[in-house]
């Protein structure tokens, strides 16, 4: 499928999504997230991490699209929540590793966007923030509850309630991003982990995702379940049998993702 608004590149089991809008600074419209649908349902278990990121030099992305918002009313609103709710969940639930490459402003939704992702990387230059208050909304992708999940309740006020815009750095100090890095680094560092990733087992990869995801909404004792089950889905599967084998004869896993 050929796309306006983004781009999908793929490096062997590396995919790329690239939001690239940046005349707009890569805002959010319905097109963008129907074509980020479309691009994720395309992805299949070739794909062995997926690294987002934005267009140009100055955003990953600055938000949902205030003009597209500026012209509805509650219901369409509401659907448009609900559309970019839909695809924050089909990338926070991908059946591989996600790592947000956050090249410049990450703010309202393009910091939700950010932390859909299993892993968040910042160039030195980048802004996040989510300044929806000072619209007069409130984060509406998951924002509010992602990123209290992550940073903690007061934290997630202070920046909900202000909408300031935070550096890299101060970012990383909140534990909102994992590893600031010089901008012509980030992308480097970003496939270095994936490199890294791709090396372990996929089905290890994709059920380790799913049940820390999945646990950090449960009591311990449930999410201990999940993680048992996990485990036990494991047992039996090629990798598994290749993993141990592997390390028994003293060479690299070749995993299969069977
Ligand atoms: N939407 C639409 N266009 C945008 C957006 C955006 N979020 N951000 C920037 N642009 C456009 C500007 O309008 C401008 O267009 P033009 O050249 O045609 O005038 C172009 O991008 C460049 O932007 P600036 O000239 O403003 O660039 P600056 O370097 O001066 O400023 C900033 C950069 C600080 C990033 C500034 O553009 C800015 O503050 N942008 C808005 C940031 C923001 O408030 N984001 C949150 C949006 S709300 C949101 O994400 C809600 C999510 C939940 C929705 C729930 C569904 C209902």
């Amino acid at each position: 499928m050929v796309y306006d608004n983004i781009r999908l590149e793929k490096q062997g089991a590396i995919a790329t999504l690239t939001i690239d809008r940046p005349k707009a600074l890569n805002a959010l419209n319905t097109q963008t997230f129907l074509e980020m649908e479309s691009a994720l349902r395309s992805l299949g278990t070739d794909t062995r991490v997926l690294i987002v990121t934005g267009g140009g030099e100055k955003a990953f992305v600055a938000g949902a699209d205030i003009a597209e918002m500026a012209t509805i009313g509650s219901e369409r609103a509401r659907e448009f929540a609900a559309l970019g709710q839909r695809v924050m969940g089909m990338l926070e639930h991908l059946g591989c590793p996600t790592i947000a490459a956050v090249n410049g402003f990450a703010l309202g939704g393009g910091c939700e966007l950010a932390l859909a992702c299993d892993l968040i990387y910042a160039s030195e230059k980048a802004k996040l923030g989510v300044p929806e208050v000072t619209l007069g909304v409130i984060p509406g992708f998951g924002g509010t509850q992602r990123l209290t999940r992550l940073v903690g309740k007061m934290r997630a006020k202070e920046l909900v309630f202000t909408g300031s815009h935070v550096t890299a750095a101060q970012a990383k100090e909140y534990g909102l991003v994992l590893d600031v890095l010089p901008p012509e680094k980030l992308m480097e560092h970003c496939l270095a982990v994936a490199g890294k990733l791709l090396k372990n087992g996929p089905l290890a990869l994709a059920q380790a995702k799913r049940v820390i995801e999945f646990g950090a909404d449960q009591d311990l004792r449930t999410a201990n379940e999940l993680e048992s089950q996990g485990f036990g889905v494991l047992f039996g599967t090629e990798d598994q049998r290749e993993g141990m084998k592997a390390f028994l004869e003293k060479r690299p896993a070749a995993f299969s993702g069977k």
